[in-house]
């Protein structure tokens, strides 16, 4: 028995399997099809109510159903007792920067996706509106990252949650000149095996072709996932 994931190949998604990787947990995956709206199916919101991905269940649990990324992190970090920090104050920390994912990055440079990449209709206020807000956070990351090595001291959850999102700032439309100490962070986590293993996790296409089949495939499913 072991954890089985329900995930496809975005940014919240990846955070859950690289941190099984992480953890060395055992697990199976259930790619989602999010463009064929298998989320929004009755079996899988009886898993997560919210009709997203990712959800884990854990059968070693009683079958314990868990949703929203952020609390997946946690669950899994707390399970393995580790990537959480140490004692109250780093585990607050870790906690501080999840949330600084979870609230902001990820809901803003989601936006900025939806505006700047898969909207058919080009609004210049929204695209400017999520493209500055998502560089002001990669901005807040930058000066974090210039005092400590990790967000929270130590490679954490917090680390894996931020760099899921904040790699893609491309796609997002932006870039991260002059954010050193970012592109330092970011090369670092893309080196560890583990995070190399969980980010091609459901999806492993690797040449330029493949890439750019599948960022036709996610414009248009995201198309079909937002009317
Ligand atoms: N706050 C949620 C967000 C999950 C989320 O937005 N997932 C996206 C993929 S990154 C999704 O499932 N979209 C499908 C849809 O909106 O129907 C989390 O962190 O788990």
């Amino acid at each position: 028995m072991s954890i089985e994931l329900f995930t496809a190949a975005t940014p919240n998604g990846i955070k859950a399997s690289i941190a099984l990787e992480e953890l060395e947990m055992p697990y199976t995956v259930h790619a989602i099809d999010l463009g064929s709206r298998v989320q929004k199916e009755d079996w899988f919101l009886a898993i997560n109510p919210n009709g997203r991905i990712p959800a884990i269940i854990d059968h070693d649990n009683n079958d314990f159903p868990v949703f929203e990324s952020g609390a997946i992190l946690i669950y899994l970090a707390r399970k393995a007792g580790r990537l959480l920090g140490e004692g109250a104050d780093n585990e607050s920390r870790v906690m501080q920067w999840l949330m600084f994912q979870m609230g902001g990055l990820g809901p803003m440079m989601g936006q900025a996706n939806v505006f700047f990449r898969y909207a058919e209709e080009k609004i210049p206020y929204a695209i400017d509106r999520y493209q500055r807000e998502s560089r002001r956070l990669l901005e807040v990351l930058d000066r974090r990252l210039g005092e400590a090595e990790y967000l929270a001291g130590d490679y954490s959850i917090a680390d894996i949650a931020n760099w899921s999102w904040a790699r893609s700032y491309e796609w997002s439309g932006l870039d991260i000149d002059g954010l050193d100490h970012l592109q330092r962070w970011l090369d670092t986590i893309a080196a560890r095996p583990a995070v190399q293993r969980g980010q091609a996790v459901p999806d492993s296409s690797t040449t330029p072709e493949e890439k750019s089949k599948r960022a036709e495939k996610v414009v248009a499913g995201a198309r079909n996932m937002l009317v």
